[in-house]
């Protein structure tokens, strides 16, 4: 039996990378457009059990067109069960439809979903059950055993904790798991695997990399599952060091040659190193010159600029006392201290430090 695996689509998320009103509109939308070819791989490979480990929607208290479109979706695959576990993001006003006989729930206690010999169980975290869960999961033996879950694995007890060394010699074929947004997986015992699906569609930059759903076969000899890439784009990150260059220009044609995402893709790059030239605007200038080579670029900059100390250290400012300070300090070498007045005369200047 195959079933399809999938967490974290977050619905009606506000997109946080920064991006122009039309550009997070057009990935809002693409982030549905996610959903909707994983169901379509699902209709074209008869697979007819969907998985969703929690956070479907964004928020608590999901917009109305978010829910329309989703469970639009589920009533138009009424030959697709839709296994809709909540997670911490979705948890009080998502389930709002009624009379769905495909759309199967869960709620804070265990409940079990069966197709023939499969077994599909779930629960909701809540503080009640954090400790209570695991004595309360008796998977029979003889069945093959997947078990969804939203939250944290580790060793902890608590709400979205799952702690795994309790879930050792349950008879759990799979651990369908929701919550961390990049495709991960492991032992739990010699029989069984957890695994988390990863979002479908990455949102920002704490999401780099492919995303996509599992998709899972149970047979006789348990589960096997392979990773699907799905999303539209990647998000990406570079670093790149611009110490050799002599101005903005070279810096930002450096930075430039050393992006490696395709057009489609999202990618930050974070400028870093010590130059000997003012960089006022150096992000700007970056991302008009790469807005062509992606979707998307946005431009950090960690690089400061190196300081003739000597030339400044007499001025009788702010400016000069700091520098005066910093070099009396003999807790630091020359090195950190050239970096702290770079640094310091940088938030002077009134920008950004990090
Ligand atoms: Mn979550």
């Amino acid at each position: 039996m195959k079933l399809l695996h999938c967490a974290d689509i977050h619905l009606g998320s506000k997109m946080e990378a920064k991006l122009p009103k039309d550009k997070a509109d057009e990935r809002k939308l693409e982030v549905r457009a996610a959903f909707d070819r994983m169901i379509d791989y699902a209709v074209k490979n008869g697979i007819s059990v969907v998985l969703l480990a929690g956070d479907v929607f964004d928020g608590d208290r999901p917009l109305k067109r978010d829910k329309d479109y989703f469970y639009g979706a589920v009533r138009s695959h009424p030959d697709i069960d839709f296994l809709y576990l909540r997670g911490n993001h979705d948890v009080l006003q998502s389930y709002t439809e009624q009379g769905l006989d495909n759309l199967k729930t869960f709620s804070d206690e265990w409940t079990v979903y069966e197709y023939g010999d499969v077994a599909v169980w779930g629960i909701e975290s809540v503080k009640s059950n954090a400790t209570a869960m695991y004595a309360a999961l008796k998977p029979d033996k003889t069945k093959k055993n997947i078990v969804m879950l939203h939250g944290q694995i580790g060793d902890a007890n608590g709400v979205y904790k799952i702690n795994l060394a309790k879930l050792r010699n349950k008879h759990i074929d799979y651990l369908a798991l929701g919550h961390l947004h990049t495709f991960s997986d492991g032992a739990i015992d010699e029989r069984g695997k957890y695994v988390y699906s990863g979002c479908l569609e990455g949102r920002g930059f704490d999401e780099l990399g492919v995303k996509g759903f599992v998709e899972l076969d149970i047979t006789e000899n348990g589960a096997e599952y392979v990773f699907k890439e799905n999303s539209q784009r990647v998000i990406n990150e570079i670093e790149v060091d611009i110490s050799d260059t002599d101005d903005i220009y070279a810096a930002c044609k450096k930075a430039k040659s050393k992006i490696a995402c395709g057009k489609k893709d999202m990618l930050r790059i974070t400028l870093v190193g010590d130059v000997g030239f003012e960089l006022d605007g150096i992000e700007r200038e970056l991302e008009k010159m790469t807005a062509r080579d992606c979707f998307f670029v946005t431009v950090k900059n960690n690089a400061v600029r190196k300081f003739d100390i000597n030339a400044v250290k007499g001025d009788i400012s702010l400016r000069g006392e700091y520098i005066r300070t910093v070099l009396e300090n003999d807790g630091y070498t020359d090195e950190q201290k050239q970096r702290i007045i770079s640094v310091g005369l940088k938030a002077l200047g009134g920008r950004e430090v990090e």
